[in-house]
C-alpha cells in the first residue's frame, strides 16, 4: 500500500492493490505535466468575479500606408483613433474582410487598429484588492495592446488567448474612461503558425509601384481581425491563477487528481469540493493538490456511445488568503469530464471501450463573419452534427474557439484538437525560429485545453512537407514535447499518403492519412478509389503498426450541380467518392481503422484560384448550412455505425428518432 505523505510524495509500505495503482499512475502523470508560468482558465463570472464583456462596435482604421507602419510612427495608440485619421465601425469579434464593399480591405495586409473605450464599475478601480483583466480570446495574428496609450501586452499567433493585468493603470487616472487600443497585423511570415511569405512584385511593366502580395499554402481564407470576444473581468489580488485535472476510473469509482496553482500569495487556504449534475457534493478536499475519488461514478462519454452522454462534475475551488491590509477570498468553479484514452496498435479505447470516430472537420467560417465567433453558427453547427450522427471532429486547422469545446464537452462531441501547424512546405520553415514559435503554440494549447473531456487527441501539423530533411528532427522534437506536456493523451501529425512524409509516423500514438483519390490523384477515374485506398491503409500499417484514421477524403460538389454517370463537381461525384471510401471503410475498420472524418462539414472560403469556385465545395453542407445530397448518405452511414459500434438505447436507434 502507499500513504500519501505530507509534501504530496507517495511512499511504499506495502504491495500495491489495484486502486493504489491507478492513483499512483494519476499522481506520476500529473507530475509530469510540464506546466507554464502562468495558467489561462476560461473567465467565468463567480461570487467573486465579474466579466464584462466588450463585444459590439469598436474604432477600426486599417493602415494603408506604404510601409504599413504610420500608426506606429505616428502613435495611433497615444489619442483617439478618430483623431489620427478617417475610421469606421467595425464588429468585434468578427473578421474585418467581408464587413465592407471595399477590396482593398478584404485583402488587406498589414496592421488594422481596433479602439473601444470602457466604463468599468468605480468599486473596480477603488478597491485596490481587486486585479483587473484584459483578455483577448484570439486575434489573427501579432497583436500589440495599449490601454490610455500605455503598452500592456502582445500576441504572436492567432486562435489562442491572450491577457493582460490593467488594473493599475486604470486606477492612474480614475476620472476617465479607459481607451484600449490594440493593432493586430495578419501578414505571415516563414516563421509564423502559419507560414506564409510576402512577395514584392517589381516589375513595373506588370505591377503598380510598391505591390506586394502574401503567398500562403494552405486552403482557407486568410481572415483577420479580433475574432473572439475581448472582455474584462476581475479576481481578488490573492487567485486561483490554474487548474489541472487528470481523470481515472476502476470499476464504479472515479478518481480526479487535481493541483490548483494559486497567484498573489505565498500561502492561502483552499476548498476544493466536486459536485455532480444536481449540485450535490461527491467529494472534497482542503489541499492544493491531491486526488477525488468519487463513488458510483457517472463517466464521461461520447455521444451515441451512451445513453447519457457528456456527463460533467463541477469543481468547485475556493481560496481564502489575508495579508495586513484585507482578506481574500475566490472562487472558480471548473467542469470535469472523468474519463479515460487509451490506444492500443489497433483501438482506440474511450473509457476502455473501442471508440470509432464518425465524424467532420470543420471550419471556423461562415458568410459576413468570417471567423468571428458567432453563437447562432455553433449551435447550427452541433444541431447539424447530432443530426448526421457524427460523434466527433478535428479542429482543421487551427485551435477553435473554447466556447466550442465547452459545447463538445457538454454535448459528448469528441475532439481532436489541431496546432495552426498548416501549410508547412517551404524548408526555412523549419528552422530553429519556426520550431521554438511551434512549440510555443503547443504549450498555449495544451494549457488552455487540458482539461476538456472532450479533447481526446492533439494533432501537432497538417500535411507538412515532412519528406524535407530537417522534418524528422523538427516533428520528433515537436510530437515528444507535446507528450511531456500532456502525457494522458495520444498526439497524431496529419499526413498527406505520400509515404516520403511518414517523418512524424515514427513518434504518434495515432496515423491520420488524409487521401483524395479520383480527385487531386487521377481526376474523374472513381475506379481507382478502391485499388488506391486499400493500398494506403495496408502500407501504413504494415509499416508502423498504429491504429489509423481517414483524416480527410471527399470530393467538391457544387450545390444543384448534377449529373449521371457521376463527372466531377456534381452532386452525384461527390456521393459516388464517398461511397467507394465507405465500402473500404468498412473492410478495415474490422482490423485498425479507427476513424472516418470527411472533408468538409461545410463549403467555406479559400484565396482565390482556379481550383476554387469562390470558395471550396467539398462540405456535405453547403456554407450557409444547407445539405447537399451527400450530407445524407453520411447520416444513414454514421447512425448505422452508432448503433453497431455504440450502445444506444433502443428508442434513439436510426431512424426512429428522425
Ligand atoms: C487537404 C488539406 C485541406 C484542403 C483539402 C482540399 O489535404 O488538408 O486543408 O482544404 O485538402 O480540399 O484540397
Amino acid at each position: 500500500m502507499y500513504r500519501l505523505t505530507a509534501g504530496g510524495n507517495w511512499k511504499i509500505l506495502l504491495p500495491l492493490s489495484l486502486p493504489m495503482l491507478r492513483l499512483l499512475w494519476l499522481f506520476a502523470v500529473l507530475d509530469a505535466v510540464l506546466l507554464l508560468d502562468t495558467g489561462m482558465l476560461f473567465p467565468r463570472e463567480s461570487s467573486s468575479r465579474e466579466l464584462k464583456e466588450l463585444s459590439g462596435l469598436w474604432v477600426f482604421r486599417a493602415d494603408k500606408s506604404p510601409n504599413r507602419n504610420q500608426g506606429f510612427e505616428r502613435a495611433w495608440y497615444k489619442s483617439r483613433l478618430a483623431e489620427t485619421g478617417p475610421v469606421i465601425d467595425m464588429p468585434v469579434p468578427a473578421s474585418y474582410n467581408d464587413i465592407t464593399q471595399d477590396s482593398t480591405l478584404r485583402d488587406f495586409i498589414g496592421w488594422v487598429w481596433y479602439e473601444r473605450e470602457v466604463v468599468v464599475p468605480a468599486r473596480w478601480i477603488t478597491d485596490e484588492g481587486t486585479r483587473v483583466v484584459l483578455r483577448v480570446g484570439s486575434a489573427h495574428y501579432n497583436s500589440v495592446v495599449w490601454v490610455n496609450g500605455e503598452k500592456v501586452t502582445e500576441h504572436a499567433g492567432g486562435h489562442l488567448p491572450f491577457e493582460a493585468e490593467i488594473g493599475s493603470l486604470m486606477r492612474k487616472d480614475p476620472t476617465r474612461p479607459c481607451r484600449i487600443t490594440i493593432a493586430v497585423n495578419n501578414t505571415l511570415t516563414l516563421e509564423t503558425l502559419p507560414p506564409g511569405t510576402i512577395q514584392h512584385m517589381n516589375d513595373p511593366i506588370k505591377y503598380p509601384d510598391g505591390y506586394f502580395v502574401q503567398n500562403i499554402y494552405f486552403d482557407f481564407f486568410n481572415y483577420a481581425g479580433i475574432h473572439r470576444p475581448v472582455l474584462l473581468y476581475t479576481t481578488p489580488k490573492v487567485y486561483v491563477d490554474d487548474i489541472t485535472v487528470v481523470t481515472d476510473f476502476l470499476d464504479n469509482t472515479g478518481f480526479v487528481r487535481y493541483q490548483v496553482s494559486v497567484k498573489g500569495a505565498a500561502t492561502a487556504t483552499l476548498k476544493v469540493t466536486l459536485m455532480d449534475k444536481d449540485g450535490h457534493c461527491v467529494a472534497s478536499s482542503n489541499e492544493a493538490s491531491g486526488v477525488l475519488k468519487v463513488v458510483d461514478v457517472k463517466l464521461w462519454w461520447p455521444y451515441l456511445m451512451h445513453e447519457n452522454p457528456g456527463y460533467l462534475y463541477s469543481m468547485e475551488v475556493h481560496l481564502m488568503a489575508a495579508d495586513e491590509r484585507s482578506t481574500y477570498e475566490d472562487v472558480y468553479a471548473l467542469p470535469v469530464g472523468i474519463r479515460t484514452v487509451k490506444v492500443t496498435n489497433t483501438q482506440f479505447l474511450i473509457n476502455n471501450k473501442p471508440f470509432y470516430f464518425h465524424g467532420v472537420n470543420k471550419h471556423e467560417d461562415s458568410d459576413i463573419r468570417g471567423k468571428g465567433l458567432d453563437w447562432p453558427l455553433i449551435v447550427k453547427d452541433f444541431n447539424l452534427m447530432k443530426w448526421l450522427g457524427a460523434n466527433s471532429f478535428r479542429t482543421s486547422h487551427y485551435p477553435y474557439a473554447e466556447e466550442i469545446l465547452q459545447m463538445c464537452d457538454r454535448h459528448g462531441i469528441v475532439v481532436i484538437d489541431e496546432c495552426p501547424g498548416v501549410g508547412i512546405k517551404d524548408i526555412r520553415s523549419f528552422g530553429n525560429a519556426s520550431l521554438a514559435h511551434h512549440l510555443d503554440v503547443m504549450d498555449e494549447l495544451v494549457r488552455r485545453d487540458k482539461n476538456h473531456p472532450s479533447v481526446v487527441m492533439w494533432s501537432v501539423a497538417n500535411e507538412p512537407a515532412a519528406e524535407m530533411q530537417p522534418a524528422a528532427l523538427y516533428f520528433k522534437t515537436l510530437i515528444t514535447h507535446t507528450k511531456a506536456l500532456d502525457p494522458t493523451r495520444p498526439v497524431t501529425f496529419i499526413t498527406d499518403s505520400n509515404y516520403a512524409r511518414d517523418k512524424g509516423a515514427p513518434y504518434v500514438d495515432v496515423i491520420c492519412v488524409n487521401s483524395y483519390f479520383s480527385w487531386y490523384h487521377d481526376p474523374g477515374h472513381l475506379e481507382v478509389i478502391p485499388i488506391q485506398l486499400n493500398a494506403q491503409f495496408e502500407n501504413w500499417y504494415g509499416k508502423y503498426q498504429k491504429p489509423i484514421i481517414q483524416s480527410e477524403y471527399g470530393a467538391d460538389a457544387v450545390p444543384g450541380l448534377h449529373s449521371d454517370p457521376p463527372m466531377m463537381f456534381t452532386e452525384e461525384y461527390q456521393n459516388a467518392v464517398l461511397r467507394s471510401y465507405h465500402d473500404i471503410f468498412d473492410q478495415k475498420r474490422k482490423q485498425y481503422v479507427i476513424g472516418e472524418l470527411i472533408w468538409n462539414f461545410a463549403d467555406f472560403m479559400t484565396a482565390q484560384g482556379i481550383t476554387r469556385v469562390v470558395g471550396n465545395k467539398k462540405g456535405i453542407f453547403t456554407r450557409q448550412r444547407q445539405p447537399k445530397a451527400g450530407a445524407f448518405i453520411l447520416k444513414e452511414r454514421y447512425w448505422r455505425l452508432a448503433n453497431e459500434t455504440g450502445r444506444l438505447p433502443p428508442w434513439t436507434k436510426y431512424p426512429c428518432s428522425l
